[in-house]
């Protein structure tokens, strides 16, 4: 499936796994790079030399293109921008901030540069800063989140920039895909899916969690501190939104969510710890390989986009 997307990054299909923190690790996104999508290794709040461990064994597991994901908010983000630089990554996408500090560092290193956005404004912003193409995610995504969703998002954007635009955030196999193309995107990115891969080293409790979930399962815990997030609806997230409606302290929220994603995604404590999962959750029911996933969405896809009903 040849896109400007596809083409960009030199891969066969435009499907980029999300830089996910404790989940897209070497294991999941050399399997995805394998498959002809986009891996990704999310550096999250490691640090550099952690990363540059991941991106060595990912070398030696595929020699298809990959991408590492930086984490605005990692107390690590320096160094770790500069390691990805020296390695000469071939892709770069960002989340949870604005990376304009780190742009220059990184398109003079040759690397391409996709900004995770939220809105149109940022949009604009990362384009003219020589962003490649952009990844815009909207709020039904798991994780940190924006206001907007996919929906409306993508189309605004696509009309405000000239460079490639990948949707992300609900998109969970080939209806999704088509849609995102439809709103004029031309890739997608997926988290949520590729959690529930078989390659993917998550804890068995974390994949259940996802496999089980309803359309209703997931819940946005800390809208009133600014850092909204996504997760599927368990003890610690009844608490935080009982603490929250009560007016508890900031402090008093985090100490909820402290260390909650390793607890899930390590330790497998789904019912304390934060199980990060998009809204497409309730509609994934199996566990699949990682090239089983890709090739059932992009055929998918392409059976829609040519006109033949395959749902309904
Ligand atoms: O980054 C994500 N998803 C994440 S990061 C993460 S780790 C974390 N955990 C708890 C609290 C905070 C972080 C878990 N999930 N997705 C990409 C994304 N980026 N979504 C939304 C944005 C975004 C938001 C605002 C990008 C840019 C932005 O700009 C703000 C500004 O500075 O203008």
């Amino acid at each position: 499936m040849k896109t400007n997307v596809s083409t960009l990054l030199e891969i066969k299909y435009p499907v980029i796994q999300g830089g996910m923190a404790w989940v897209a690790e070497y294991h999941l996104a050399s399997a995805v790079s394998n498959a002809g999508g986009l891996g990704i290794i999310g550096s999250a709040n490691a640090p550099a030399t952690w990363v540059k461990d991941q991106i060595q064994k990912m070398k030696q597991l595929t020699k298809q293109p990959f991408g590492v994901n930086v984490m605005l908010l990692s107390p690590h983000v320096e160094e770790v921008a500069h390691v990805l630089a020296e390695e000469k990554v071939a892709v770069v996408t960002t989340g949870a901030g604005n990376p304009e500090p780190y742009m220059k560092l990184w398109k003079d290193a040759g690397i391409k540069v996709i900004p995770v956005v939220a809105s149109v404004a940022m949009a604009k912003r990362m384009e003219r800063l020589q962003a490649d193409a952009l990844i815009v995610e909207g709020t039904e995504a798991g994780g940190h989140i924006g206001e907007s969703t996919t929906m409306t998002l993508v189309p605004q954007i696509v009309d405000a920039v000239h460079i490639p635009v990948i949707a992300a955030g609900g998109i969970g196999d080939g209806r999704g895909m088509a849609a995102a193309f439809m709103l004029g995107a031309q890739g997608i990115q997926m988290g949520t899916g590729f959690v529930v891969t078989k390659e993917s080293l998550v804890h068995e409790n974390y994949k259940k969690a996802i496999l089980k979930a309803k359309d209703i399962d997931s819940k946005v815990t800390g809208r009133s501190t600014g850092h909204p997030v996504r997760s599927i609806r368990n003890q610690m997230t009844n608490e935080y939104l009982k603490k929250e409606k009560e007016g508890a302290t900031f402090e008093e929220l985090e100490y909820l969510t402290l260390g909650g994603l390793k607890k899930a995604v390590v330790d497998g404590d789904v019912i304390n710890g934060s199980v990060m999962a998009g809204q497409i959750a309730g509609l994934l029911k199996e566990e699949r390989s990682c090239k089983e996933l890709i090739h059932s969405i992009v055929g998918e896809a392409e059976e829609l986009m040519k006109g033949n009903k395959i749902y309904g």
